[in-house]
């Protein structure tokens, strides 16, 4: 009997645990509240956002720095129309980089500059309520590089 209570301990210990540390998205917690000034940055030499979901409020001004982290790679930001960041990020590679990788396209919504080590700030209108893609067109990286902005 003591036994099997502290099987149903452990048991409750590790699920608490494991529902503790499970958190959606990237590596940061994730805030469900729209911001209006919102920072973005890669993860040190990898092809990744520090964040995978961020959330603005439909129609408001926003101001997104772009801070890239990496010494060896560029990357930029771009924020696209649902359902088109794969095929933006095909066109954004045949675009080359004298356009920044950047194609041209009313599919995409909002763009940085590509850029080295450092960072670019830039505004746009929250775009209406749904939930758009947004991804780096350096050749390669869409397919990993990328992630949720969610208008509310
Ligand atoms: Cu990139």
């Amino acid at each position: 009997m003591k036994q099997q209570l502290s099987f149903i301990s452990c048991l409750l210990i590790v699920m608490f645990l494991s529902f503790a540390c499970t958190r959606p998205g990237g590596n940061q917690p994730v805030s469900k509240v729209p911001e209006k000034n919102i920072t973005i940055s890669t993860v040190g030499e990898t092809m990744l956002f520090d964040k995978r979901e961020l959330y603005v409020k439909a129609g408001e001004e926003i101001t997104l720095t772009f801070v890239n982290n990496a010494t060896t790679m560029k990357h930029n930001w771009l924020l696209v129309t649902p359902g088109k960041a794969d095929e933006i990020g095909i066109l954004g590679a045949k675009a080359g980089e004298a356009k920044q990788f950047v194609p041209e396209s009313s599919d995409v919504l909002a763009t940085t500059k590509l850029i080295g080590k450092g960072q670019d700030v830039i505004k746009f209108k929250a775009p209406p309520s749904g939930q758009y893609p947004y991804i780096c067109t350096f050749p390669g990286h869409y397919t990993v590089m990328r992630g949720t902005l969610h208008s509310l």
